[in-house]
């Protein structure tokens, strides 16, 4: 059949505003669609709204409470804002390590802020919420973007969290199936093990629950041995805290304890047992050791943050959070330190388990409860 002229014209013009209309789709900081601007057949009276054009120049500040090195979130923020600069010369970055003494961060945060160098500060941590919102009140003309924290309706401040509930319950998940494993060193009992830096919410609150539900979905009896640094730097430390747990009988140990990690790799080593890291990919920090990783892509999450800061898109007030639907906690399950050290049957365990994460289809979301308490701390309520 041969089409007339006038509705091939039509066609053409139907395809052709199919595919504006996919490119003008602006990206959001959220991963929930937004609603389109609609366009009608009659011109509307009333003027359409503008969105304002974006930042001709950002200064950032990066604001490292702790030190850069080890710690995955705050070595993704530094190095993603790096890469950023580099893309876009509208940006500026400094970047400042705070170092260790928490009851600093105030002082140094202020002045950090107060400094007038920059318009934008950047930086990671529960903590760093209700900080950040203390400093809006005595510098108002800069705004923050705080990861790993939660804070509502500041509209000098955007927070972003990843799901770590369901990054923890793979991680425990994973952890239980080495552990019930015919590896070398396993031994019967149903006991796995966490050496963490310290107390907070979502550590107490999401990742370790979140470590001991995927274990007792692999078998109810597991039970998780942990064991507090008190810090995010002593390996020495954290190497015997290890070295009692393993004496306890677990044979497969997570560590989420920033430079103190190191001290766990080395008692996993000495005494054959096996590790499960926590954020990045580990496998190189001992190969045969570090047979599994479940991640955090903090570098994706600064990327986004980062561009829609440059498109000047970033809901000020509103938090995002993202999980593993989202593509923000991944498993390397092709990787060579992985497939080559966890037995095949493990393995399909975990990728079942795996997937449905992944597809939403078991739902593993952080409780709205967890996040008004960490809202709640951040307003001083
Ligand atoms: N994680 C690190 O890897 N290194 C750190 O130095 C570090 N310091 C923290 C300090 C405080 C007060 C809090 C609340 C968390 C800290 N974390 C640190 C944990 C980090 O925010 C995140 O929860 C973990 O890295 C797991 O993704």
């Amino acid at each position: 059949m041969r089409l007339s002229k006038p509705i091939l014209v039509f066609l053409a013009a139907a395809i052709l505003l199919t595919s504006f209309g996919c490119a003008s789709s602006t990206p959001t900081s959220t991963p929930t669609p937004t609603p389109t601007a609609t366009v009608s057949a009659t011109p509307s009276p009333s003027p359409t709204p503008t969105t304002p054009p974006p930042p001709t120049s950002i200064r950032l500040g990066v604001f490292i409470p702790g030190r850069l090195g080890d710690s995955p979130p705050y070595d993704a923020l530094a190095d993603g804002a790096q890469r950023a600069a580099l893309r876009d010369k509208r940006l500026t970055v400094e970047i400042f390590e705070a170092g260790f003494d928490q009851s600093k961060w105030l002082e140094q945060l202020t002045s950090f802020a107060a400094s007038g160098k920059f318009d934008v500060i950047y930086t990671s941590n529960e903590a760093l919420g209700p900080l950040v919102v203390k400093v809006t009140q005595t510098v108002p003309n800069v705004k923050f973007l705080v990861n790993d924290s939660y804070v509502t309706g500041n509209k000098n401040i955007f927070t972003a969290f990843l799901n770590k509930y369901q990054q923890g319950y793979l991680y425990g998940y994973m952890m239980a199936l080495v552990s019930t494993s015919t590896l070398p060193g396993a031994n019967p009992d149903k006991k796995i093990g966490l050496i963490y830096g310290q107390h907070y919410t979502m550590m107490d609150d999401l990742i370790i629950p979140g470590i001991e539900a995927g274990a007792k979905a692999v078998d109810p009896a597991f039970e998780l041995k942990t064991a507090m640094l008190g810090n995010w730097f002593d390996a020495v430390k954290a190497e015997s805290l290890a070295n009692s747990l393993i004496d306890e009988g677990v044979d497969c140990l997570g560590a989420i304890a920033g430079s103190g990690n190191a001290g766990v790799v080395s008692a996993a080593v000495k005494r054959n047992a096996y590790m499960i890291w926590f954020d990045t990919i580990g496998f190189d920090k001992a190969p045969g050791t570090v047979i599994g990783s479940v991640n955090s892509s903090n570098e994706d999450l600064v990327t986004l943050e980062l561009k829609n800061l440059l498109d000047g898109t970033v809901t000020w007030g509103g938090p995002l959070i993202v999980g593993a639907e989202q593509g923000y906690i991944s498993v390397p399950l092709l990787a060579p330190g992985y497939v080559n050290f966890v037995p095949a049957d493990a393995q399909k365990k975990f990728a079942e388990v795996y997937e449905k994460v992944v597809s939403g289809a078991l739902a593993l979301p952080v409780p709205q409860a967890i996040l008004d308490k960490l809202d709640n701390a951040a307003k001083g309520n």
